[in-house]
């Protein structure tokens, strides 16, 4: 810690700022926003629209006897394979109406609003 603050002079509030952050924003920090859980099963994702805050993480369990993923074109993200049991997570820092499929059942669709 010393290290990093000795490195932080010529910006001291932004350094102050990272320091803060990288202590604060520990994974199982809990000022993190809350965590939704969206249950993928019968094919579909249940909710059809989740609600969440900007801050508030969202994970996803795969209930189905089937992988499924859970992509998004904008923002441009993509969970990889969700294998039938496994669960896969992510962070929504920003604001807006986020719509994401399953790249190997395009038909399954669904939303994340995310409020402020
Ligand atoms: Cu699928």
């Amino acid at each position: 810690m010393r290290r990093l603050l000795a490195r932080c002079k010529p910006r001291w509030s932004t350094c102050l700022a990272a320091v803060l952050l990288a202590v604060v924003g520990s994974p199982d920090s809990v000022a993190a926003g809350k965590t939704h859980t969206v249950v993928i099963e019968g094919m579909a994702f249940h909710p059809q629209t989740l609600e969440a805050q900007a801050g508030d993480t969202v994970v996803w369990i795969n209930r189905d006897i089937v992988p499924h993923t859970v992509t998004a074109a904008s923002p441009k993200f993509d969970s990889g394979e969700i294998a039938a049991g496994r669960s896969w997570s992510r962070r929504f820092t920003s604001a807006g109406k986020v719509s994401y499929y399953c790249a190997y059942h395009p038909v399954m669709k669904a939303d994340v609003a995310v409020g402020r």
